[in-house]
């Protein structure tokens, strides 16, 4: 049960689908076609690996969104308004994070919530350290499984001690991407009652970064890279499954693909075998055809029409969209009305 002053964001997956690391591994490596969900890519090393590619030149979004970030936080900030409780959704190391707290008017708190533990605890502490006053709530969950978070505490506050006016979610990076359409919509949907919730002084919102739909060529080279360290982040799936499930998936019988298909929208990111072999893991064995595929990752491109729309039909009524002048990513505001 919730704690009675926290708020929640509700699970989008329905209870029959909690399953634990190694039975999402025996389901989808079961499956025809093989497939695995891409929340497992963030165990240490995985988090270590994604800070890497967003440093790369190929990786174009990271540095689109900061620089949008960097030129708009201002008026994001001052649209947001003051007294705002941040909650960012997939924080990852929060460095977006501090260019939108450098500009908010005295934030009630931030909650980062990742699935990443570990990297989580070390991103929240550097935050903690450089902003001090700002009550910084680490929480390690799956968002899409719910959570709730506590309300901060009244010390804390403004001076005058009010609950938060509002509640922001952050979700950069364009994370909302490796949802399906369907799963994008009910996570927005949840997000918006959370951020609507009774008792606050006025309705909060999501800033949300999204990525844009752009040549084929330049969005395989940002999931391709020619150092390799996308492929690290993909296959180190297997090195997880073999050191946490007894696997003994050989890495040099695997390698990495990415493939943007056009009619959904998004690039898929694959785990193909390049032999016939039998793995095991997690107590199961599964055969592999060479040439066979697990799909690890989607990563969904949208057009400013369609993250509007998007939006809308989640609930949120007011969207303002920021978008570089190449238009190769958006972030986008979107509140319920006053
Ligand atoms: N926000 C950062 C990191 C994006 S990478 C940025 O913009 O650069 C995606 C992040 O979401 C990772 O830190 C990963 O651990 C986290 N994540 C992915 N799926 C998640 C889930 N289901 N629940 C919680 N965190 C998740
Ligand atoms: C976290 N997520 C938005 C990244 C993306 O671009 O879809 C993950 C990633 N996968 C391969 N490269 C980056």
């Amino acid at each position: 049960m919730m704690p009675s002053m926290a708020r929640e964001l509700p699970a989008i997956a329905p209870q029959s689908e909690e399953r634990s690391f190694a039975e999402d591994v025996v389901l989808g490596l079961s499956s025809e076609p093989k497939k695995l969900p891409c929340k497992y890519f963030y165990d240490a090393r995985g988090s270590a690996l994604f800070d890497r590619i967003t440093e790369l030149d190929e990786y174009y979004p990271t540095r689109t969104e900061l620089a949008l970030m960097r030129a708009h936080a201002p008026a994001i900030a001052a649209k947001i308004g003051a007294g705002a409780l941040v909650v960012e959704l997939g924080s990852g190391s929060s460095v977006k994070t501090r260019l939108l707290l450098d500009e908010l008017e005295l934030p009630t708190g931030y909650v980062p919530v990742d699935i990443s533990a570990e990297h989580l605890r070390s991103a929240a502490s550097s935050i903690a350290a450089d902003y001090p006053g700002l009550e910084v709530t680490p929480v390690a969950a799956d968002f899409t499984r719910g959570f709730a978070i506590p309300k901060p505490r009244p010390s804390t506050r403004p001076s005058n001690k009010q609950p938060p006016a509002r509640c922001v979610v952050y979700f950069p990076g364009s994370t909302i991407g490796n949802f399906t359409r369907a799963r994008a919509l009910e996570l927005l949907s949840a997000i918006a009652a959370f951020v609507g919730a009774d008792g606050d002084e006025r309705p909060g919102g999501l800033l949300l970064g999204f990525d844009l739909v752009k040549p084929a060529d330049m969005l395989v080279r940002a999931y391709d890279d020619a150092q390799g360290v996308t492929s690290a982040f993909n296959l180190n799936l297997l090195t997880r499954i073999n050191r946490e499930l007894d696997g003994d998936f050989e890495l040099d019988g695997f390698e990495h693909r990415a493939v943007w298909e056009p009619g959904p929208a998004r690039m898929e990111i694959f785990i193909r075998s390049t032999r016939d072999q039998l793995v095991h893991a997690a107590g199961h064995s599964y055969r592999f055809a060479a040439g066979e595929d697990i799909l690890t990752e989607y990563s969904h491109k949208y057009t400013l029409d369609s993250i509007r729309a998007l939006a809308r039909e989640a609930g949120f009524e007011r969207s303002t969209i920021w978008t570089d002048p190449d238009e190769l990513f958006g972030v986008g505001l979107f509140q319920l009305a006053d």
